[in-house]
């Protein structure tokens, strides 16, 4: 296994929609167990494709708690089928924007269909973070950032946050 390049907001490549995938062979495989690797070490929750320069419809997610077994999903041209109408906030981060956070509403749950590991046809009824999980992950593909759905004002505050981080990182 290897672990990947992260690419942090605002490469190009995370404002791309991503390519679908035609078959799940072993490669995707391979490449899925390099993103589940990347995420653990990074100890993200998610990661897309894009964020790891890879501009096809794959995402990985594992919510388990530290202490708990692992859970990874794997999601292969995964699309949302259904959303609640009831949404929640939750606070959001993103490994290809570090250290920030911001509160996101979403649709509380979601049922989202898509190809599994063998690539076999799955569907998935979402709830509580892991439909929050489920939907950040899904936005990538398409190009969208938490930081998309937030105010402008909000937005440039916290672009402005980072910012002042990476060039107190570069001194
Ligand atoms: O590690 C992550 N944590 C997180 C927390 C709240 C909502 C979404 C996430 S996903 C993020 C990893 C990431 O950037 N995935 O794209
Ligand atoms: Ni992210």
């Amino acid at each position: 296994m290897t672990k990947l390049k992260l690419y942090e907001y605002p490469h190009p490549i995370l404002k791309k929609i991503a390519e679908k995938v035609t078959v799940v062979d072993d490669q995707i495989r391979q490449f899925m167990d390099d993103m589940l690797e990347t995420m653990y070490v990074e100890s993200g929750v998610g990661l897309a494709a894009p964020q790891v320069g890879v501009s096809k419809r794959i995402v990985v997610i594992d919510v388990a708690m530290e202490g708990e077994k692992p859970n990874p999903l794997y999601f292969v041209n995964p699309e949302i089928v259904w959303r609640s109408d009831e949404t929640e906030v939750c606070e959001e981060g993103c490994l290809s924007i570090p250290e920030q956070r911001a509160e996101v509403e979403r649709p509380a749950s979601v049922k989202v269909k898509y190809l599994d590991y063998n690539g076999k046809e799955q569907e998935l009824l979402a709830e509580g973070f892991l439909a929050v999980a489920v939907q950040h992950e899904l936005d990538h593909l398409d190009g969208i950032l938490y930081i998309d759905h937030l105010s402008r004002l909000k937005r440039q505050m916290l672009l402005k946050k980072l910012e002042k981080l990476r060039k107190f990182n570069k001194e």
